[in-house]
């Protein structure tokens, strides 16, 4: 097993608690703090029988109080609660998408953004019937752009992406009512539904979130893994570091969050640039060490290698380490307490979306035209904030892991043909994948998905579940922070093999992976999408066939639900470690559990022990393969 050593949950909080110690000093505030403000949490709201949809209330239900004023009962209100929770992640996500196929509208061969794949821009272009033929790359571009903006509206039919299903998926969406039509009619017919006086019938909303969710999975977020791979670059496998020990005490650290690979990508370009390397070094510095936090980082990590520092509930962590120059920010998942934390030290916290804007922030909007200067502007700002930093508030805590990250569906398929195929061709297909499985050497795949939840010891869930599953001859793929847990932990080490089962060890070996595949950010579970349409048409199983599973044990936010919604809604078991606001209703636990299995063949499980959660997942893997005979 040589020198690998995972880091463990023990050490990760030993070195919290020590940056937790110079923010006492400074008199920084921390979310530790404002958990044990704010607990015990209000049942009403947790359980979801309050209802503030109108004036009339807020109304909550109790046995003495069974329905709202209007006469809503719990099932209604729990359902309503549920459709809006999800419509809310699902415009956000979906929006992110919008964002990069404007992105892609800009494009200029000597604009501020190019297109770095144009194979991918082709495969997609002729996928949605569009003429390549003699076509100019950048015409193509902004023609593709445009079809892709016009999903978000399209008067008529449903999303593009949804063909790329199997056929059975396709016919069960229409047989079942939730294929999904324009993005933003699915948002806003949730909105709708739920408004004051419209459906309050539990299985109704519950339906229309899955179709919320479909828009999101196989609309929005599709829309935005696609089109960022044809403007950055399809991943491949690329080596990495993570944990906060990336941050460099020497250099000038400028730390990217949020979930936009626009803004990011273009910061890297100008901190690897000879002029700001000088600049930083006339300052005083040695260099630029551009590191990330949240999905912003696995984008910029999956294609450039950028260490990742850390995931979401590590965010402020960066600012108390007193190294941390610049955090630079896009949307989402961005605590607005970075603003007055960067107050306590010589931060600069930097929002560029007017979708994210925050008070005691330096405000710089960032657009694609002027996104070069914007982005050399903001790593002047950080160099030149260098020679404020206060040596005796520094200290970077001593702890990285080597990862190897950017698993695109591309990468997995050609990476795993030479498990079994000496000859690797082109495109390759998911075979040797699916022999592995049939075989029994690799036992079933996890999608290991979603954030950090102060309700879960933080990264625990991901990490203990993952270990036990690769112990299981289980592999991974990972994404959005449950990726990044993996990372700082050292399960994406390829060294990681050692803690497999002999079969996902043997694969590990021959395909030279580590067992906890990246797969990328939050909008990259499409990714995950893609992957389990092919496996289950080169198979000829069906997806909800598949000894495939989906968990998100520590997630927290609306898009998470979101993803759950379309993940279910795939044919793929969800296993959650939080409840999603529903147990104040068994109409809507029972209907969530166990009634959409008869709609789309894959139901949700919420187990909030993780000891349990984890044999359940193994159990229905091996159930999976019962009922395959494999
Ligand atoms: S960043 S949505 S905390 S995964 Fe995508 Fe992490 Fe969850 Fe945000």
């Amino acid at each position: 097993m040589g020198d690998f050593k995972l880091t463990s949950v023990e050490e990760f909080e030993a070195a919290t608690n020590r940056l937790l110690e110079t923010g006492k000093k400074v008199g920084a505030d921390g979310w530790q703090y404002r958990v044990a403000n704010q607990t015990p949490h209000c049942k009403f709201g947790e359980t979801g029988i309050c209802c503030r949809i109108c004036s009339m209330g807020p109304c909550r239900i109790t046995p003495k109080a069974p329905r709202g004023i209007c006469g809503c009962d719990a099932h209604g209100i729990v359902a309503r609660n549920y459709l809006r929770f999800t419509a809310g992640g699902a415009a956000t996500h979906s929006d992110h998408g919008r964002s990069i196929c404007h992105t892609l509208y800009c494009t200029a061969p000597d604009g501020n953004y190019k297109v770095k794949d144009p194979e991918k821009l082709i495969r997609i272009a002729k996928e949605w019937g569009v003429e390549t033929e003699g076509k100019d790359i950048y015409d193509l571009a902004h023609e593709v752009a445009y079809l892709g903006l016009s999903e978000y509206g399209k008067v008529f039919g449903n999303q593009n992406f949804l063909k790329r299903a199997p056929e059975h998926t396709q016919e069960l969406w229409q047989r079942e009512g939730i294929a999904p039509r324009a993005i933003d009619r699915e948002v806003s017919c949730s909105m709708h539904m739920t408004h004051m006086g419209c459906s309050s019938k539990a299985e109704a909303l519950i339906r229309q979130s899955l179709r919320a969710g479909l828009s999101d999975g196989w609309g929005g977020s599709m829309a935005g893994t696609e089109f960022s791979d044809v403007l950055f670059g399809t991943p491949k496998p690329i080596d990495t570091e993570a944990n906060l020990g990336v941050m460099n005490a020497d250099n000038v650290n400028i730390v990217v969050h949020g979930h936009d690979p626009a803004l990011s990508e273009m910061i890297c370009e100008y901190a690897d640039s000879p002029e700001m390397i000088a600049y930083a070094k006339e300052m005083g510095a040695k260099g630029i060490t551009i590191s990330g936090v949240c999905c912003t980082s696995n984008e910029v990590a999956m294609r450039r290698g950028i260490p990742m520092a850390g995931n979401f509930l590590q965010q402020e962590n960066v600012i108390l380490t007193g190294a941390c120059e610049a955090i630079v920010v896009d949307v989402q998942c961005i605590f607005p307490a970075l603003g007055p934390l960067a107050k306590c030290f010589h931060t600069k916290f930097v929002t560029t979306s007017e979708i994210a804007q925050m008070p005691e922030s330096d405000y710089i909007r960032f657009e694609p035209e002027n996104a070069g200067e914007n982005a050399k502007a903001i790593v002047k700002l950080a160099i030149e904030n260098f020679k404020n930093r206060k040596p005796e508030l520094v200290h970077i805590p001593d702890m990285k892991q080597k990862a190897t990250v950017g698993y695109s569906f591309e990468a997995i398929v050609k990476t795993l043909d030479t498990v079994t195929n000496s000859q690797v061709d082109e495109t390759g297909t998911t075979k040797p994948l699916i022999d592995c499985v049939k075989s029994g050497v690799i036992r079933g795949a996890v999608a290991m998905v979603g954030c950090n939840n102060p309700k879960i010891r933080p990264d625990t869930a991901h990490i203990e579940l993952m270990k036990k599953l690769i112990a299981n001859d289980i592999i991974i793929v990972a994404s959005g922070c449950a990726a990044q847990a993996a990372a700082k932990a050292g399960l994406m080490d390829k060294a990681a093999k050692d803690l497999c089962g002999a079969g996902l060890k043997r694969v590990c070996e021959l395909a030279d992976i580590p067992p906890v595949l990246h797969m990328g950010s939050c909008v990259d579970i499409s990714r995950m999408m893609i992957l389990v349409a092919e496996l289950a048409k080169d198979s000829g199983w069906k997806i909800s066939e598949l000894p495939v599973v989906g968990c998100a044990p520590e997630w927290m936010s609306e898009k998470a639900v979101s993803i759950g919604n379309y993940v279910v809604a795939t044919g793929i078991d969800t296993f959650l470690g939080v409840d999603p606001y529903i147990s104040g209703s068994d109409q809507v636990y029972k209907l969530l559990t166990e009634g959409v299995r008869e709609w789309v063949e894959a139901a949700y499980t919420i187990e909030t022990d993780i000891d349990k959660l984890v044999d359940r997942m193994i159990d229905r893997i091996e159930e999976k393969r019962d009922a395959l005979g494999i």
